[in-house]
């Protein structure tokens, strides 16, 4: 392609000709984009590189760690600590908030991330990926709290994700639709690829795991139901099915191709609301997706609007092609 478009060029048009993000915000976005990098090539590495397998340790989910969620968690760390821009962030991996240590300056933005989604994908050479979510913080008093992290995902300043793939690629939104990025390993630097994304209303194609299927509630089995009766059935079409248990890939599918991904709610654990995470996960990949015209929500609203009120909170999800989201929503409506 020979007029390239750098990722930090793609910012700085973004921070001077659309006036849509600070400085700051642009620094935070290209450090992120650095450290995602920097986890590409220990993902890369494989077998290689010591960095597969677990490490005998557990997050605050109770899940065994995988090395690389271990690693990827420390380069987001160690990237974005020292720069300025940040107050704290917060991962899938750490149980509180990380406040940036008083020997660095202390910023405005909030940092969520999920060092490494999909890992139990790693051994196996499946993709996987970074995904990440800011905030900004919304108190003017000094120091920062669990508490000002507690916002609902539409005062999201930029969402993104890192999918580690065939490709190595970036993509991300600061509320001006959606751009995605492929890694240049020759010269080591983003290219924008796309920009613009749209995901087409309708689909032919449904990511859930279909293990879970008895645990289901009524609208989400009624909706896989019709979608598995094809053409014979009331949807009038034949359907296919992906899950790649590995949510950025999907969601990348999504994003490239349309379709619709659901991890709804099911009565193996009736107290929890879903398994995947709100603040560093469903909300982010409903902001994409809402930027590239489809549509985000846990069944019954709109995931951006959740108020949540706990870091690690869970959430169900359904997301992807406009129409298929409504119909799942409807359905859950009509209950
Ligand atoms: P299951 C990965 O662990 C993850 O959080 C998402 O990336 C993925 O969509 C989901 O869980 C897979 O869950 O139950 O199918 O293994």
């Amino acid at each position: 392609m020979s007029n390239k478009i750098s990722l930090t060029r793609y910012l700085v048009e973004q921070q001077r000709v659309h006036g849509r993000i600070p400085p700051e915000l642009r620094l935070l976005i290209e450090v992120v984009a650095r450290a995602c990098k920097r986890i590409a090539i220990n993902v890369n590495k494989g077998a290689l590189g010591e960095v597969l397998g677990t490490a005998d340790t557990e997050n605050v989910q109770g899940e065994v760690q995988k090395k690389l969620d271990v690693i990827a968690n420390e380069v987001l760390i160690e990237a974005n600590e020292w720069g300025g821009h940040l107050a704290a962030m917060a991962s899938e991996e750490m149980e509180g908030i990380y406040v940036v240590p008083n020997r660095f300056p202390q910023g405005e933005y909030l940092l969520m991330f999920d060092p490494l989604d999909g890992s139990s994908n790693i051994d196996v050479n499946v993709s996987i990926g970074t995904i990440f979510s800011v905030l900004k913080k919304s108190s003017t008093e000094a120091g920062v709290s669990e508490q000002d992290f507690m916002q609902p995902g539409h005062q999201q300043a930029a969402a993104g994700y890192c999918v580690y793939g065939p490709q190595t690629t970036l993509v991300l939104t600061v509320g001006d639709g959606v751009a995605m990025f492929t890694l240049d390993r020759e010269q080591g630097s983003w290219v924008l690829t796309q920009d613009q994304i749209r995901i087409p209303e309708d689909t032919k194609e449904f990511a859930i795991n279909m293990s879970n299927m008895r645990h289901w509630d009524a609208p989400v089995k009624r909706y896989i139901d019709e979608c598995l009766q094809g053409k014979e059935g009331p949807r009038g079409k034949d359907f296919n099915m992906r899950w790649i248990a590995s949510m950025v890939a999907d969601v990348h599918r999504i994003l490239s191709r349309g379709g619709v991904f659901m991890y709804p709610w099911d009565k193996r654990e009736p107290e929890k609301p879903g398994k995947l995470r709100l603040m560093y996960e469903a909300n982010p990949m409903a902001w994409l997706v809402e930027q590239a015209g489809g549509a985000a929500t846990d069944g019954r609203q709109r995931i951006l609007d959740i108020q949540p009120t706990k870091l690690h909170q869970r959430v169900s999800v359904m997301l992807g092609s406009k129409n298929e989201v409504d119909r799942v929503t409807r359905y859950h409506s009509e209950l």
